[in-house]
């Protein structure tokens, strides 16, 4: 039984929410495991369509553990499997979605933006405070945060260690909606729930298309995207989706096989 996360599935949607309270979700390496093991679960799951990764009202995860990491040493890290740990999230085919309210800090803001969407609670709180540390952010915070948000912001954040409130980052594109806090949790289930209804091989597909954008040019991008879009034309869900429209009834998507 996991100690420091919550498990839940509401129909095809899993939600993991990190409980971790007296440390506002620090990251520490049992705490970072166990989010793993739980998306590794949910992946291999034909029942569940999405994920959604969440926190507290007060915090999504204020962090890595400072207090773990304070006495690690150089050879340490270099030869330990720290970084491996942090990613498993993007090992994941599924959508997966962080509904953050609260603090989302240095480690909590890139893991949140490993995920392939954020939606945050207006009391939501994002920042790359590395540089109060001494250190800098080391899991993504100044590639993912300076692809979302910009060079001019990802610098005054990751630069000054300054925080941001939830109606800067929708503004800056950091998430995609803001909810008040007492909703958040009902309109990230809504949403995932939507998600989870459609073909999870179409979804699949879309999600690894939208990633190459990040990694790719233009045209190779759009190559993969037109690939990826004619594939499906070999499935199932693209006869029921389009024989639904057709017929004027909600479509049926089969669970992967
Ligand atoms: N680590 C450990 N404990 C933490 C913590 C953290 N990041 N954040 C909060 N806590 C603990 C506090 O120590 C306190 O514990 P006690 O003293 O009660 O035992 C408890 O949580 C409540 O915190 P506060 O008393 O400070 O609560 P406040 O509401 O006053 O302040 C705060 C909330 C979020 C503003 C404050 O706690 C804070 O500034 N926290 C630290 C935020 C921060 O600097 N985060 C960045 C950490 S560095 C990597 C992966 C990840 C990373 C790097 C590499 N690889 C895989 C390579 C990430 C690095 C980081 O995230």
């Amino acid at each position: 039984m996991p100690e420091m996360i919550l498990v839940e599935t509401h129909g095809a949607v899993g939600v993991i929410r990190l409980n971790r309270p007296a440390a506002l979700n620090a990251l520490c390496d049992l705490l970072v495991g166990e989010i793993g093991s739980q998306l590794v679960d949910f992946n291999a799951n034909p029942d569940i369509g999405c994920i959604i990764l969440t926190g507290s009202e007060k915090a999504f995860a204020a962090g890595a553990d400072i207090k773990e990491m304070q006495s690690r040493t150089y050879p340490a890290v270099l030869h330990d499997d720290f970084i491996a740990k942090w990613e498993t999230v993007l090992r994941v085919k599924k959508p997966v979605i962080a509904a953050v309210a609260g603090f989302a800090l240095g480690g909590g803001c890139e893991l949140a933006m490993m995920c392939d969407m954020i939606i945050c609670a207006d009391t939501a709180k994002f920042g790359q405070p590395e540089i109060n540390l001494g250190v800098m952010p080391g899991a993504g915070g100044t590639q993912r945060f300076t692809r979302a948000v910009g060079k001019s912001k990802a610098m005054d954040m990751c630069l000054t260690g300054r925080m941001m409130d939830a109606a800067e980052a929708e503004r800056s594109n950091l998430v995609s909606r803001v909810f008040p806090a007492g909703t958040m949790m009902e309109e990230a289930l809504k949403i995932a729930a939507k998600i989870a209804s459609q073909s999870q091989t179409a979804s699949l597909l879309t999600k690894k298309s939208i990633n190459a954008a990040f990694e790719t040019t233009l045209t190779q991008g759009i190559a993969t995207e037109r690939a990826l879009f004619l594939s499906l034309f070999g499935t199932a869900d693209q006869k029921e989706g389009m024989a639904a429209f057709v017929e004027k009834r909600t479509p049926s998507f089969a669970k992967p096989a």
